[in-house]
């Protein structure tokens, strides 16, 4: 692939993006050409820096207001590509070859281990991204990513169950989706997310073990309980979970609670809940691949930097309807949003959360039993 480059100060833009500054600071309106030098060559390290005019990011669907792309282009001349895609065992088998295009992608927690581990990832340069303070404290120190030095936490979130609440009462237990009365309304009208981890989490954690087993007769049961299952689902879907719910065709829906958020500015009745016997909690990740340049590192790092001001952190929140990691941009969120414990689960409900975890080896007898329950009949 071949790309234009603008030459820009990274430090004079990084400041006005820092700053917040107004629409016309250079880079948009010279149509790629390059801007005169600005004098922050000291401070950037000794000169003038290339910084690629696009990037590509790769990202789950309907995770960010496409506003702040143009915001971004007019503030810095660069240019936002978006590509999606729907679980993180997708995304890894894309990148993990090398040479796949992308340049920022957005790995969940456990992923960004392996990703680390797998040498998929570039190191930050935290004199390109100030704001990373903008981070609240214990997201400056995520256990699999200590002191940011490889992601910058992008949005939290769950995963229980969607549902309809004119149509059919709360789902208490998983046992809605593994034990379901064949007569119940739900039944061939209930969705699952097509995600291994995500699937054999809420098997696992409805036969009460730990959803990071490696014992494969625990693995083996979920399976069969998956299949069992399987009868009562009409589709494994990560993508359209909660449009279905929206317009009534689905029922129940096991999925991310924003999504349900968003999907309930549709359909007044969806609604969503975490089981009794608990779900999984998730932080995802702006990261950048080790194979870009260095140009198109450059200009993610200022993108990724522009996600962390207050303002752009609260137009997340505000579109996505998950939880921020920026303490910085809660002063700019509604108090209501603030309080919503479907966002923000109180004491109670965490304490039935868990989080997926590396297992290693383990993650391909994930994968390998996954595919048996797609393929069985
Ligand atoms: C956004 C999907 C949320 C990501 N539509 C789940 N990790």
């Amino acid at each position: 692939m071949k790309f234009r480059l603008l030459v820009l100060s990274v430090f004079l833009t990084l400041v006005l993006v820092a700053c917040g500054a107004p629409a016309n600071t250079g880079g948009g309106d010279t149509g790629g050409a390059a801007p005169a030098d600005t004098g922050g060559g000291e401070a950037a390290g000794g000169g003038q820096a290339a910084v690629a005019d696009e990037i590509q990011f790769f990202n789950w669907s309907e995770y960010i207001d496409p506003a702040i792309y143009d915001l971004f282009e007019q503030e810095t001349g660069i240019r936002v590509i978006e590509s999606n895609f729907a679980s993180n065992e997708e995304m890894l088998a894309k990148v993990q070859g090398g040479g796949s295009g992308y340049d920022i992608v957005v790995p969940s927690d456990y992923t960004v281990s392996i990703m680390i581990e797998e040498g998929l990832l570039a190191e930050l340069d935290h004199a390109n991204m100030p704001n990373l303070s903008n981070l609240s404290e214990d997201m400056q120190n995520v256990p699999y990513d200590p002191g940011n030095k490889y992601c910058m936490p992008y949005q939290w979130g769950t995963t229980g169950i969607g549902y309809n609440s004119a149509e059919i009462d709360e789902p208490t237990s998983w046992a809605a989706i593994f034990e379901p009365d064949p007569n119940s309304a739900w039944y061939g009208r209930t969705t699952m997310l097509d995600d291994p981890r995500e699937a054999f989490a809420a098997a696992l954690v409805y036969l009460g073990y730990d959803i990071n087993t490696t014992d494969e007769a625990q693995l083996e049961e979920a399976k069969n309980l998956l299949i069992q299952a399987k009868p009562g689902i009409m589709s494994y879907d990560s993508d359209q979970f909660d449009d279905l719910l929206a317009s009534g065709e689905s029922l129940m829906a096991h999925g991310w609670n924003g999504d349900f958020l968003v999907a309930q500015e549709d359909n007044e009745d969806v609604a969503y809940t975490i089981p009794q016997e608990g779900g999984v909690i998730w932080i995802d990740n702006a990261c950048i691949l080790a194979d870009v340049t260095p140009e198109r590192k450059a200009a993610a790092e200022m993108f990724l930097n522009f996600l962390l001001r207050p303002d752009i952190g609260a137009m997340l929140s505000e579109f996505n309807y998950y939880a921020s990691p920026n303490a910085a941009a809660e002063e700019n969120l509604d108090p209501e949003f603030l309080d919503d414990p479907t966002v923000y689960p109180p004491a109670e409900v965490r304490s039935k959360l868990q989080y997926i975890r590396p297992v290693g080896e383990a993650e391909s007898i994930y994968q390998r039993l996954w595919d048996e329950v797609k393929s069985s009949q």
